[in-house]
């Protein structure tokens, strides 16, 4: 028999990160610009959360119809440039995880207290982080709602990162107030010079973040389209504009092609029911209007279709009632959406029919779609059959 040598484990302390480059003066820098996309990141975030709430106290407002594309947009830009400003971060500081804790009880404390508040801010980062960057390439592999997850980690990442910043502030008024170079806040041991000077670290950083910044403000920017990487879907689609959830996809095609179609328009008993041919000899209208996505992309389109108001019109529905968007689909999350009620009376709001002088694509929403100003993309109903308000 073959006795197994004993392995020790050694655990590594600190003192075995001697590289320089992992100082508070890198820290506090990055961090700074990290805080910067993460406030950012969470404010659009809140607004998006609340343009997708069904209701709305203070009602979300319809203009500028390229509100919501902007702001989703800077959502996605920040989001993917905290990316490599975290991983920076986070290796900059790393070693301070083997620092031995303190004696005493109080210190204990007060060292536990802090090392926790910074692991729920990581592991909330990393969460918000992956998660959205799955979510932004349409890849779903979690049985969650992301909207409801999402928004409830942000909340409790916002909260650490706050206390964060309150407990590291004299540290990063002092390192940042004093030259990249100076070594009052670093490490004792962290003396041995990097492959990198500090400025070329923190040089690379903000080139790495720009880099994930075009790869993935493509999307939503046409003349960046070319270098975005990331921009999985920019550009392609009938009319220039992506395709989200093909027809194929949400199983609706048969019905959409079928000459049965029906578009109806219901307040409580009262209803008009039409074919798409009627719909035609209705009074056209031409919009302007973009599909913002929540998960980042947005294209403007030219609509064409009959206004939302003048079909309420029909069946007496009062200003200001919200209204139920039904599709031709059976299942699915977006399969109905609930238009607000300053929704449904812009002018701008339309059952739209044609998208730049042609009939809209099947994967667009043929037959009939609805496209509203500063609508979040995932609430721009397509294959719709039915309007309808309670009584
Ligand atoms: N019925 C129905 N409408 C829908 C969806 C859907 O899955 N089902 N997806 C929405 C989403 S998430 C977006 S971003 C837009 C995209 O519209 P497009 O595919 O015409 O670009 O359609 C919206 N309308
Ligand atoms: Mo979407």
């Amino acid at each position: 028999m073959v006795r197994r040598a004993r392995r020790t484990v050694k655990v590594p302390t600190e003192a075995d990160f001697p590289s320089r480059l992992r100082s508070a003066a890198v820290t506090a820098r990055v961090g700074m610009w990290l805080g910067i996309c993460f406030t950012i990141c969470f404010a659009t975030g809140l607004i998006s959360h609340y343009a997708q709430n069904h209701s709305q106290p203070i009602p979300f407002p319809t203009s500028p119809s390229w509100g919501y594309r902007v702001t989703q947009g800077l959502h996605i830009i920040t989001g993917t440039a905290s990316v490599p400003l975290l991983l920076v971060k986070l290796w900059t500081v790393y070693p301070r995880l083997f620092v031995r804790p303190p004696k005493g009880a109080r210190r204990l404390l007060l060292t536990g207290l802090e090392r926790g508040s910074i692991a729920v801010l990581v592991a909330g980062a990393v969460f918000l982080l992956a998660s959205g960057l799955a979510n932004s390439s349409q890849w779903y592999p979690w049985a969650f709602s992301f909207r409801a997850t999402h928004y409830a980690v942000a909340w409790i990442t916002i909260g650490a990162l706050l206390v964060h910043i309150a407990v590291k502030l004299p540290i990063i008024r002092g390192a940042l107030s004093s030259d990249v170079e100076d070594t009052t806040y670093d490490r004792p041991t962290a003396t041995r010079p990097g492959v990198l000077s500090r400025r070329g670290l923190l040089r690379t950083t903000w080139v790495a973040a720009g880099v994930a910044v075009l790869a993935t403000a493509g999307s939503t920017v046409p003349i960046l389209r070319k270098v975005s990487v990331f921009g999985v879907r920019s550009g392609d689609g009938p009319a220039g504009i992506p395709i989200n959830k093909s027809a194929a996809a949400a199983k609706v095609a048969p019905a959409a092609l079928s000459g049965d179609y029906r578009f109806s328009v219901a307040y409580g008993e009262e209803e008009r029911s039409f074919s798409r041919d009627e719909l035609l000899a209705m009074e056209q209208r031409t919009e302007t209007l973009p599909i913002a996505c929540v998960e980042g992309w947005s294209a403007s389109g030219t609509w064409s279709g009959v206004r939302v108001r003048d079909l309420l019109d029909l069946v007496g529905v009062p200003s200001g009632s919200d209204v139920l968007v039904v599709s031709l689909q059976e299942s699915g999350p977006y399969r109905e959406t609930i238009l607000q009620g300053n929704f449904a009376d812009d002018d701008r709001t339309l059952l739209a029919l044609a998208l730049e002088g042609e009939p809209l694509a099947l994967d667009h929403g043929y037959p009939a779609r609805l496209i509203a100003p500063n609508r979040p993309g995932v609430l721009q109903t397509k294959w719709v059959t039915r309007l309808e308000v309670s009584a």
